[in-house]
Formats: structure tokens, C-alpha cells, sequence
């Protein structure tokens, strides 16, 4: 990428990623040149694909779980393209790392609402709170302690008793209790990951 094209780029970044300075946007468009370094068909649509993804969430922000790593993918893959571009990577990015409380909220309710109907349903509930709770040991049945968890975070949530939680109840639910922003699954880094991630990547910083 010549020096032009970054900087319009960077611009352009600037505005649509809040949460970064321009500096910050410069090193993750750099950061994201440099990850992407397989251009084996020149056709190819230029980013990350899934597996390059997930290998990011895993190495660098610690998560595991397979069904939440997918959905945090297609919660950054913006236009679906099964590829994460540049614009969705600093964009993405400024959320996952920096958001607000509302912009983190719309986040977690996209990568919980497994089929994107709008709505966590008790099925999805149930995958999830599955995924997360088998890594402890159980008792004997465990998909019946899950069922009582996924009625009692029910009781908690669905504010309109419809029997699914849609983003009106889970804002709701998260506004009062702050916790419950990822009750389904760790979706977003912790703090630790964060900071070692923005040293790195914002450490060639202009010297003052
Ligand atoms: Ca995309
Ligand atoms: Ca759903």
C-alpha cells in the first residue's frame, strides 16, 4: 500500500473508528498488512478469512469457544463477504476494544443471536451456556442444571415474557446489571489481553 492510498485511508478510518486516534488507526491498518501475508490468488478478496480470524481471538484474546469465535467473525464481517476487510478490521476493532457501553451491548446481542433473527431464543441460550459450563466439571445430567440456568437468566431478562430475549430486554437487563453484558460467553477481551494488544500494536509511537 503506497503512502497516499494509507493515508486516505487512515482518514477516512479516522471517522468511521472513533475510539482511535490517527496514529492508532495508521499501526492497525500496518498491523492488518502485515497479517494478511498469503496473497495465493491474486483474485482474492483482500482480508482475513475465517480461520486467520479465529486464529487472532484465539492466540491473542484468549477465547476458546468455537460457536462464539464464529459469531464474533460475522459480527466484524460486516457485508458478509465471509472475509474481513481492512474497514471491517479498524472498525471492528474500535468496538471489541474501546466501545461504549451501547455500542458493546449491540455487539454481544449480535454474536449471542446465533441466527440473526433478532432474538436469543432458549435454544440458543442453551448451546451457549453449554459450550461455556462443560469445561467445568458436572454432575451427572448436565443439560438439566443448563436448563434451570437458562430459565433463571430467562426470569432475569426477558422483560416482555415472550420467552426469548430480544435487544430492547437484553439492553435492559445489562443496564442493571452491568455482568450480564456477556452472561452467554466471554465475547469480548479481557483486560489484560486488551492492553498487551494495544502495547503491541501501537508501540512504535512518534517519539514527543
Ligand atoms: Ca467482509
Ligand atoms: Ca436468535
Amino acid at each position: 500500500m503506497n503512502r497516499k492510498k494509507l493515508q486516505k485511508l487512515t482518514e477516512s478510518l479516522c471517522k468511521s473508528a472513533k475510539h482511535f486516534n490517527k496514529f492508532e488507526v495508521e499501526c492497525l491498518i500496518k498491523l492488518f498488512n502485515n497479517l494478511d501475508v498469503e496473497p495465493s490468488d491474486r483474485h482474492a478478496i483482500v482480508g482475513l478469512d475465517r480461520n486467520s480470524f479465529r486464529n487472532i481471538l484465539h492466540v491473542t484474546f484468549g477465547m476458546t469457544d468455537d460457536m462464539i469465535m464464529d459469531r464474533v467473525f460475522r459480527a466484524f464481517d460486516k457485508d458478509n463477504d465471509s472475509c474481513i476487510s481492512v474497514t471491517e478490521w479498524v472498525e471492528g476493532l474500535s468496538i471489541f476494544l474501546r466501545g461504549t457501553l451501547e455500542e458493546k451491548m449491540k455487539y454481544c446481542f449480535e454474536v449471542y443471536d446465533l441466527n440473526g433473527d433478532g432474538y436469543i431464543s432458549r435454544e440458543e441460550m442453551f448451546h451457549m451456556l453449554k459450550n461455556s459450563l462443560l469445561k467445568q466439571p458436572s454432575e451427572e445430567d448436565p443439560d438439566e442444571g443448563i436448563k434451570d440456568l437458562v430459565e433463571i437468566t430467562l426470569k432475569k431478562m426477558d422483560y416482555d415474557h415472550d420467552g426469548k430475549v430480544s435487544f430492547v430486554d437484553f439492553e435492559k437487563a445489562v443496564r442493571e446489571e452491568n455482568l450480564l453484558l456477556e452472561a452467554f460467553g466471554p465475547c469480548l477481551p479481557d483486560m489484560k489481553c486488551r492492553m498487551s494488544f494495544e502495547s503491541q500494536a501501537f508501540q512504535d509511537a512518534p517519539e514527543l
